[in-house]
């Protein structure tokens, strides 16, 4: 931590909300802030992710690249009822597995047979980009695309020079004729064995050519370079959680350390780029629908646990729902969605801090309630338009006389919720206790609602 310095607004400058209002000034110099791209995306918080292609009607999670193309069939494909149901969920983006591992096409590409173009599906005139694209837009949802690099059909794979070829041009196919896409999701998996086929991917030709065809498409990997992977797939985020990182940490898409999982987890506090991380995680066991699972899709309130432990840690959660052989969400996971987005919207519908008054203190933010009233949880944000800086802080409530401790932390960023056993109080105080640089807090929420007994994100 390098000092302590931090900047809160006057009371007077409290919009009738209660926030916070934005603090206008530069940020620090050198400090990493997010782009336009990066504020839109993780404003959105939360992004549906779609498994959907050959594996769905082989039953695996993992295809070896030999299906064959006419087994893919969906007799009721509907990706309208996807969108719906990502909306009614809360869900801003949705991201499908145009190509998986297996290296079979969601769109008739022009660079291989191995497609939709030789299914029986709409007597091979289908394009499932095509459909999943207008249907996110249609629904007021942006769409992002999976194309997986590594490909067991595609037979120049293991050739260096000309897969990258193949692959550029299938992701020019992609980023030219279906829009704006909001996220490339470039998966790190590559299961090839010690006698398998080593591929080295052209990694700066590839951001190169999203740069050029989309400058406004955010491109996910492990290393970035616009989002980074949160370093699991159980969805969870890391405390302390930087958006910035240190790219030398994880220099290329794949790159193994033995601490990688660890740097993905947490950011690092003196980054030098801004890299917020992405929570990714399936509502089934598996990432592809599989009828056997039908009944162990997760709770509402696992989905509601998962929120907290990604977007409540400053990261967004990508949550897979994989649609079935038919082409629809299952109605189980369908209504999952539907609970889950209502029930969020009763968590959140009534903050207490609003028409609070809002004090300057010389180390945070004090909030003076109308009536005291019961909190449980606390959203705290920074003004990440600004850049992120505060690394240590504690949240108290005065009662008898005297400032009690609800809850302690360490990073902000975009947002962090802190949940804790009802307090009842008029007073609440947010104070900043260490940072790397100028603090800038964002408006403060305090609510009803305390931590669940038992019973984490699993
Ligand atoms: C992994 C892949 O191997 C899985 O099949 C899935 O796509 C997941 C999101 O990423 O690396």
């Amino acid at each position: 931590m390098r000092r302590r310095e931090f900047l809160v607004t006057s009371a007077a400058a409290v919009g009738a909300s209660g926030c916070v209002p934005g603090f206008v000034g530069a940020p620090s110099p050198g400090r990493p802030i997010p782009s336009r791209s990066q504020l839109w995306w993780q404003r959105a918080e939360l992004g549906m992710f779609t498994h959907f292609g050959m594996n769905t009607f082989t039953d695996r999670e993992w295809g070896d690249g030999r299906e064959e193309p006419k087994q893919f069939n969906p007799g009721r494909f509907d990706a309208r009822q996807w969108a719906r149901a990502a909306r009614a969920g809360g869900f801003k983006y949705v991201i499908l597995t145009a190509k998986h591992h297996d290296g079979f096409c969601l769109w008739p590409s022009r660079f291989t047979e191995h497609s939709v173009k030789n299914s029986l599906w709409r007597d091979g005139h289908g394009d499932v980009v095509r459909e999943f694209v207008d249907a996110m837009r249609a629904e007021g949802l942006r769409p992002g695309l999976y194309l997986s690099p590594w490909d067991r059909h595609e037979r120049t794979y293991g050739d260096s020079p000309r897969y990258n070829d193949y692959y550029i041009a299938q992701l020019t196919e992609l980023l030219t004729q279906y829009g704006p896409i909001v996220e490339l999701f470039f998966d790190g998996a590559n299961g090839e064995g010690p006698n398998g086929k080593k591929q080295v991917y052209d990694w700066p030709r590839v951001h190169a050519t999203v740069r050029r065809l989309q400058p406004n498409a955010l491109m996910f990997s492990d290393a970035g370079p616009d989002i980074r992977w949160i370093g699991n797939e159980r969805g969870t985020a890391g405390e302390p959680n930087w958006c910035t990182v240190n790219p030398a940490l994880v220099p290329y898409a794949g790159f193994d350390a033995p601490q990688v999982g660890e740097w993905l987890q947490h950011g690092s506090a003196d980054g030098t780029v801004w890299r917020p991380g992405e929570a990714d995680v399936s509502i089934r066991p598996g990432w592809f629908h599989h009828e056997a699972e039908n009944a162990r899709v997760r709770s509402t309130e696992n989905l509601i646990e998962l929120y907290f432990a990604s977007v409540g840690r400053n990261a967004n959660l990508l949550l897979n729902v994989p649609p079935t052989r038919e082409g629809l969400f299952h109605e189980v996971d369908a209504r999952r969605l539907a609970e889950f987005g209502s029930k969020m919207q009763d968590v959140f519908a009534d903050d207490r801090a609003a028409g609070a008054r809002v004090h300057r203190t010389t180390g945070g933010v004090e909030l003076a309630l109308r009536a005291p009233a019961a909190i449980g949880m606390v959203v705290l944000r920074e003004q990440i338009e600004r850049g992120q800086a505060l690394s240590r802080y504690r949240v108290e409530a005065l009662v008898n006389g005297g400032w009690r401790v609800v809850s302690r932390g360490t990073t902000i960023g975009h947002k962090k919720i802190d949940r804790f056993a009802l307090v009842e109080a008029d007073r609440w105080r947010v104070a900043i206790e260490e940072s790397t640089g100028l603090v800038r807090l964002g408006d403060v929420g305090l609510f009803a609602r305390e931590r669940p007994a038992g019973g984490g994100a699993g």
